[in-house]
């Protein structure tokens, strides 16, 4: 174990995870821990979580990683992603409302890491450019463009832990004569401010999460009507007047989008919300994860150890119900076998634990069963590890009731409170409607929410 070096990629929530990881055995007393060497992008943590107002290009001429934007709120309840040894409460104080906005979220995350101890491992202003594998040396060369400095590096490392995210590089489809089209025209990765949009027709192109949350967005920010069209399904939500949902645009006649139930409307603007592509430009063929965005990504045993050569690592590369308590499940179990506190089963037995998982993925039918589904694969990887154990069942039924909430309410269902599974307290209301809270900071939220800050202000 001595002398094991290990590269992580990326500091986001999924690589803060892994740091963490390690940070919990060295607190729990284990002297044989690895050297680390954490690769990131960006000049700070927290990966997705740091909003930019950069769009194109970072100010190193590399591409923009954030997708996220102003007003953006959790979308889940924070119940369903509280980490196992850190509760909001423990974080703020007391308990706060489930669904806080983007800012808030971030705090949380930071709070729980030890920032001296874990930044000290992150090499900021580093993309990875290349990762090679030498099947003599059983060594990983990993090439970073060290923008500080203005040189390459390259660093032999044991293990490489990809967790740079999925969530950044867009799925960006043509549709017949956008290139005539007179608006903006631009993808979900891109969009920043709503307020942009204000007194526009704007128009959606796909049918998920950012299509939903941006076009909730633009409602509560003023955009005249809000038009989803979506290819497979509906969203199908009891959406307020002034939204609505289209089947597929077939092509565009100027600022006309034509649809194919016969249907068209002129637009100001158009928002591609078409997902994203997974996208490791600094991978070979042969260490390269190739899938689409879903619950078991083919070739990862336990949906984390590349099947060809287990010690490339992929973490947070699932479709995400869970998300923060399931980067810590993959990457309290990737630590443990490195480690070598869990064995590695032959390549055959990991194929057909795999297989069994992606067989049983394919019977999935419904967005509960998805959500069993997840719960399940990360039991199955907390059960082996210490990580602490937490209800992940139980969080499973707050996200199927989250369903059914949005279901009732798309532009109210923020309003809800769900009961911790760490420490049992049911989260408070919010005290306005979501619609009526514009100002998203982390201030105003805690001095709208928080009893401490209520008393204070009195
Ligand atoms: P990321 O957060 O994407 O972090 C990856 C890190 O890798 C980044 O810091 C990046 O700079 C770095 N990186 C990338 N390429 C390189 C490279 N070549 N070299 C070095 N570093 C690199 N989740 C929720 O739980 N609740 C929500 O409400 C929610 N809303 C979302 C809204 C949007 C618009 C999006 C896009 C995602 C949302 N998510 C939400 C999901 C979110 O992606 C996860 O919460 C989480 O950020 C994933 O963590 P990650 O570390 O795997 O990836
Ligand atoms: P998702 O959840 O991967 O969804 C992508 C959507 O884009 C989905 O509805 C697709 O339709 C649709 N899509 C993809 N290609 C096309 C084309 N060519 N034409 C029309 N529609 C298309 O991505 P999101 O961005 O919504 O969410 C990703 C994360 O960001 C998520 O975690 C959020 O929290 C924020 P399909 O259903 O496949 O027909």
């Amino acid at each position: 174990m001595k002398n094991t070096k290990i590269a992580i990629l990326g500091a986001g929530p999924s690589g803060l995870a892994q740091l963490r990881a390690f940070e919990a055995a060295r607190l729990a007393g284990a002297k044989d821990l690895p050297e680390i060497v954490c690769y990131e992008k960006q000049n700070d943590i927290g990966g997705m979580w740091n909003y930019t107002w950069r769009t194109g290009l970072d100010k190193n001429g590399e591409p923009v990683h954030g997708s996220m934007y102003r007003y953006l709120w959790s979308n889940g309840p924070k119940e369903c992603l509280e980490f196992a040894d850190y509760s909001f409460e423990e974080h703020f104080g007391e308990p706060i409302p489930s669904y806080p906005p983007r800012e808030v979220l971030k705090d949380y995350i930071m709070g729980r890491i030890d920032q001296e101890s874990i930044r000290k491992y992150i090499r900021f202003e580093c993309p990875v450019r290349w990762v090679t594998f030498d099947a003599e040396t059983q060594k990983f060369t990993v090439t970073v463009m060290n923008h500080k400095t203005g040189q390459q590096e390259t660093g032999e490392f044991d293990y490489v832990v990809v967790a740079t995210g999925h969530f950044s590089t867009p799925n960006m489809p043509y549709f017949k004569g956008l290139e005539e089209f007179p608006g903006r025209v631009m993808h979900a990765h891109d969009f920043r401010d709503a307020l942009e949009f204000k007194d526009q027709d704007i128009l959606l192109i796909g049918g998920s999460y950012s299509a939903e949350d941006i076009g909730t967005q633009c409602y509560k920010y003023g955009t005249k009507s809000v038009t989803i069209s979506y290819r497979s399904q509906a969203l199908g939500y009891e959406w307020p007047e002034g939204m609505k949902e289209v089947p597929l645009v077939t092509h565009f006649e100027g600022n006309v989008a034509h649809f194919i139930d016969g249907t068209s409307q002129a637009f100001d603007a158009v928002v591609m919300c078409t997902g994203y592509l997974f996208h490791f430009s600094f991978l070979p063929d042969e260490l390269r994860l190739e899938t689409h965005n879903c619950l078991y990504p083919e070739n990862l045993y336990k949906g984390i150890f590349w099947q060809q050569n287990p010690k490339l690592i992929y973490l947070g590369m699932q479709d995400q119900y869970f998300t923060f308590n399931m980067f810590d499940a993959q990457a309290w179990y990737a630590r443990d076998v490195i480690m070598g506190r869990i064995d590695l089963p032959a390549l055959a037995a990991r194929k057909a634990d795999e297989k069994q998982w992606v067989d049983e993925y394919a019977a999935v039918k419904t967005v509960d069963e998805e959500i069993d589904f997840q719960a399940k694969y990360i039991r199955d990887l907390t059960d082996p590890t210490d990580y602490p154990e937490f209800e992940v069942e139980q969080q499973g039924e707050i996200f199927k009731q989250w369903q059914k909430d949005k279901k009732v309410d798309i532009m109210g269902f923020r309003e809800k409170s769900y009961r911790s599974t760490l420490t049992g307290t049911l989260a408070p209301e919010l005290p306005k409607p979501w619609l009526e809270i514009m100002d998203d900071s982390l201030e105003h939220f805690l001095n709208l929410t928080l009893v401490k800050n209520k008393k204070k202000n009195k």
